[in-house]
């Protein structure tokens, strides 16, 4: 037996806890709790999940992006009352636009969603903006961290990462919009640091519906190459 399957075996044997994952009980070793183990909500802004914002405007069907909001809010009850540490993240560009890189707005003027541009909730993905707000079912509550980010990413050019050391975060647990965009930067990034990850199904959703389950389908290959799937269900079930 190796060292590391050595101090798994310890920590299964001291009463760990694990989530019933796919393609493994998440986490490994089954150390979680809020001594360890933060949510993560990514982007459930009105401008990736209400009418008029910025999918709206790129004409995908926002009832997929919605799903979403009555299985988080019951994680968030939950992870509240046990006193879990919850980030929320916010996609968007200075007001000034100097952290918007040119591409990424020739690309969405191009599908008539400039970012930058007016749109029917303000500017598109522009900080301070109604449709940059985090949607009102799912607001954060004092003293939950808030991270805004430039990118499809939560760790380039955000104190993500100073975050989670100062919590003694090592286990994220992943949620949001869009699965196969921002949600999977992240969780990549994540686990590319040594974070262990639990992306939860049903708290995600991507702009098509195969590309949620395309996304879902990675993270399982090569026996969790970025962690590990639950839905919140299983997740809730198991911790202590
Ligand atoms: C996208 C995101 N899809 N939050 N952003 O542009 O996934």
């Amino acid at each position: 037996m190796s060292l590391v399957d050595e101090r798994i075996e310890k920590a299964l044997v001291a009463g760990a806890v694990t989530v019933a994952a796919d393609p493994y009980p998440w986490p490994f070793d089954g150390d979680i709790g809020p001594h360890n183990t933060c949510l993560i909500v990514i982007d459930m802004q009105t401008d990736f999940c209400a009418p008029g914002g910025y999918v709206d405007s790129m004409g995908y069907d926002i009832s997929l992006t919605r799903a979403p909001i009555v299985p988080i809010a019951k994680v968030l009850e939950a992870l509240r009352a046990k006193g879990y540490p919850i980030i929320h993240t916010r996609e968007g560009h200075k007001p000034d636009l100097s952290d918007l890189p040119a591409n990424k707005r020739w690309r969405s003027q191009r599908i008539g969603a400039g970012i930058g541009d007016q749109g029917p909730c303000g500017r598109i993905l522009v900080r301070g903006e109604p449709g940059w707000e985090i949607i009102p079912e799912l607001q954060p509550e004092p003293g939950e961290a808030i991270i805004d980010k430039p990118g499809k990413g939560s760790f380039l050019a955000t104190d993500l990462e100073l975050v989670l050391r100062n919590k003694r975060i090592r286990n994220i647990v992943l949620s949001g919009v869009t699965t196969d965009v921002c949600v999977h930067t992240t969780m990549r990034d994540a686990n590319d640091r040594g974070y262990e990850c639990l992306l939860l199904e049903d708290c995600c959703a991507a702009t098509k519906l195969e590309n949620h389950l395309a996304a879902i389908d990675m993270i399982k290959m090569q026996g969790g190459v970025f962690g590990a799937v639950a839905t919140s269900g299983a997740f809730l079930e198991a911790l202590p």
